[in-house]
């Protein structure tokens, strides 16, 4: 495999293992060159700390472009996750759009909800704005409440397959070709990622554990962008990137203390053992 080097935007949580604290280690393990742009900086994650500090770094995201495209600085991939505000998001665009080597991906996830919820940061014109970075993505990376949002659909607790379908349909819509939905659950006890790759899908199963950890979203995109960039195809890395993060779950559940995020680092080497070339 080439050596790659990827581009990951999101925000840096000092504390939380969520974002960049999880995307820059996992993309490494995975052997890819990991160049990070902070959109935020934050004391904590958003989700169950209070009183975290935040300083939203896109004002310097101008200059910082402008120093790569002076240096001649390329991607050969791109990866965006939690950002900082909708004037961001037009930054974020034009980077992708203007520093990529050839047939650079775009993967998109759009963070911003869960759980029938916005994250406390985020705003309807934000969903408006992540709408349009999707339509320019190649593949994105959406939960059944992002989903929800980018396409104006109701969020169910409860759903059959032709629900998830026309949430499929409705994103392809937007303008991306590939969607990596996640959190998909036909029965109570197993859990599951539906691939679907021009209008062609791929429902991968697996045990749901019964409890939901902080900042799996970020480990599993993070670990399915990795494997995409080692050459697998989305739907093994669709795979893999599930059986790691039910890994991380059970790695971690045991821990009463350990409710902010997931225990993924003790499993990195394993990780990198199964990309290696
Ligand atoms: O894991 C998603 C995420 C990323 N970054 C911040 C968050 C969250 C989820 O709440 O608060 C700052």
């Amino acid at each position: 495999m080439p050596y790659r080097r990827v581009l990951t935007i999101q925000d840096i949580s000092c504390v939380g293992q969520c974002s960049l604290t999880v995307a820059l280690p996992i993309l490494s393990a995975c052997g890819l060159e990991t160049v990070i742009l902070p959109s935020a900086v934050l004391s904590t994650h958003t989700a169950g700390f209070s009183g975290f500090t935040v300083r939203d770094l896109t004002d310097d995201m101008p200059a910082i472009k402008a120093h790569w495209q002076k240096e001649n600085i390329r991607f050969d991939a791109f990866y965006t996750g939690y950002l900082g505000s909708t004037k961001q998001i037009d930054y974020v665009s034009d980077i992708m759009k203007t520093l990529g080597n050839s047939g650079a991906p775009k993967i998109v996830d759009p963070a911003m909800a869960d759980f029938g919820k916005l994250y406390p940061a985020f705003d309807m014109p934000y969903v408006a704005k992540m709408s349009e970075l999707c339509a320019q993505a190649d593949i994105i990376l959406p939960n059944i409440t992002e989903a929800c949002f980018l396409t104006g659909m109701d969020y169910r607790e409860e759903y059959d397959q032709a629900y998830i379908e026309e949430l499929i349909a409705k994103l392809t819509q937007l303008g991306t070709r590939t969607v990596v939905l996640t959190g998909v659950s036909y029965h109570p006890d197993k859990l599951g990622v539906l691939v679907s790759e021009s209008g062609k899908m791929t429902y991968y199963e697996h045990k749901r554990i019964p409890k939901s950890c902080h900042g799996t979203g970020d480990v599993y995109a993070s670990v399915c962008v990795g494997a995409m960039l080692k050459g697998r195809s989305v739907v093994e890395a669709a795979r893999l990137a599930a059986d790691f993060t039910v890994r991380c779950i059970e790695n971690t559940i045991g821990d009463a203390n350990h409710w902010y995020g997931v225990k993924f680092e003790p499993l990195l080497a394993e990780l990198g053992r199964e990309l290696a070339d």
